[in-house]
């Protein structure tokens, strides 16, 4: 990687920060859903998760340890507004303002994400994201956040993994709030993307071009499992639902028609009105990518059908038959090489991997050391992927390793560690992982040091 090559570490507010319910923050709906039985495995949910609230200082020493760049991290959005309405709460907002002066004070630039999924619950109340004023609600928060940070935050990611927030949210209800309606998913599309571009629209009026504006996706790169004309056109149907309704908006103002005409014969419309894909499209100075895995489809079942017990086609994942991490995903190296070239060719936006990692079963020493070679063969595999990349063109600009922490991992709880720092979540002690030191050496190679 050239030396401007950005290296960071990435976090999400819910994950880490724990002290739900102080300063005036309300609950969001991920407090909820870690309520409802069965939800999240052992019952665990983020009340504590790392106390980074009440750690922050060491834990941006720690950053700082790790020689990355930047850190990534989102906003609380019930700390910053309860409730999703009113004004801000100088309370809630004052724990940012310290994060962002102490990160500074090192050396580390802020890179800040507005929503990693902790929608306030109220807001959930009057409809969640299917609901179009929750954009409305949005591109007002953004605004108050830009007005108490944008003086010292130049990097502002919009939203992080809207396929997450609709599809697991509210298709297939593993995450908050948990509910299973197709149709209110792809009107949670909609309303994500709008919320995007509405304070996209505001964050330009107020910062112009002093400020590096982008969203963050998760994506994979979909391959057909053979030549068969079944399997291509599965996986062109993934690739549609899962990164060109997207990709297209956000970039063309437009959504891709294979797609409209697809939900249109499930009787479904995106509400969409007048104005909304020139917000959504409003241009943006880098696209964020989150990769962790790729997929090959098939467009037949194991015994030879072409739709399902509800008459879709057929979209079914056939294994690589690769090794797998403990979230039992296939480790795809090459699928990124493919997805940031295709991204360079079709989209043309400069990129930065804003989250790549993976979590591995984790032994841990008295001391709390963790020889994780897998986790950092992991890293180097994906970082050679991004460097034949940047070779065969894609112009990408930075790596987020995720996490910096072990963390509350959603409805898996925090069984599943993905951090290059563990921690002990007994005592809440920081130990540097050996993936971690890999990193800070990697990172201080690329500078000639
Ligand atoms: O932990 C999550 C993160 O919050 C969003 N991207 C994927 C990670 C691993 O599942």
């Amino acid at each position: 990687m050239p030396r401007d090559f950005r290296w960071g570490v990435a976090t999400s507010s819910y994950q880490i920060e724990g002290a739900v319910d102080e300063d005036g923050r309300t609950p969001s709906i991920w407090d909820t859903f870690c309520r409802v039985p069965g939800a999240v495995v052992n019952g665990e949910n983020g009340d504590i998760a790392c106390d980074h609230y009440h750690r922050m200082p060491e834990d941006v020493d720690v950053i700082a340890s790790l020689g990355v760049d930047a850190y990534r991290f989102s906003l609380a959005w019930p700390r910053v507004q309860p409730g999703g309405t009113g004004p801000v709460n100088p309370r809630g907002i004052a724990f940012y303002d310290r994060l962002v002066d102490t990160l500074l004070d090192r050396g580390i630039t802020p890179w800040l994400t507005l929503y990693h999924w902790d929608l306030p619950q109220e807001l959930e109340d009057a409809g969640g994201w299917p609901a179009r004023d929750t954009a409305l609600r949005f591109a007002d928060y953004a605004e108050m956040t830009f007005d108490a940070l944008g003086d010292r935050v130049k990097h502002w990611t919009t939203l992080n993994e809207p396929w997450c927030s609709a599809m697991l949210g509210y298709d297939q209800g593993v995450h908050a709030p948990g509910r299973r309606d197709f149709g209110a998913a792809m009107h949670a599309v909609h309303h994500l993307l709008l919320a995007h571009g509405l304070a996209a629209q505001r964050l330009r009026a107020r910062a112009g071009s002093d400020i590096e504006l982008g969203i963050t996706l998760n994506l994979a790169h979909a391959s057909a499992a053979t030549d068969a004309r079944a399997d291509k056109e599965a996986a062109r149907r993934a690739d549609g639902l899962g990164a060109r309704i997207y990709l297209d908006p956000l970039v063309h103002g437009r959504y891709p028609e294979d797609v409209v005409g697809a939900l249109a014969a499930r009787g479904i419309t995106l509400p969409v009105e007048d104005g909304d894909l020139a917000a959504i499209s409003t241009p943006l100075d880098v696209l964020g990518v989150n990769y962790y895995s790729s997929q090959q489809f098939s467009g037949t079942t194991e015994d030879g059908a072409t739709t399902d017990e509800n008459g879709l086609p057929v979209v079914r994942t056939v294994p690589f038959g690769r090794p797998v991490t403990a979230m039992d995903w296939e480790m795809v190296p090459e699928g990124l090489t493919k997805l940031l070239v295709r991204l360079h060719e079709e989209y043309g936006l400069p990129l930065v991997i804003t989250e790549n990692g993976a979590a591995f079963d984790d032994v841990a020493e008295a001391g709390g050391a963790v020889h994780d070679a897998d986790r950092t063969a992991y890293f180097a595999d994906h970082l050679r992927a991004v460097g034949a990349a940047r070779e065969a063109g894609a112009d990408v600009r930075g790596y987020f390793a995720w996490s910096l922490f072990d963390n509350f991992e959603w409805a898996y709880g925090y069984d599943k560690r993905f951090g290059i720092v563990r921690v002990d979540y007994d005592t809440q002690r920081r130990t540097v992982k050996d993936s971690g030191a890999w990193y800070r050496d990697t990172i201080r190679l690329t500078r000639g040091a």
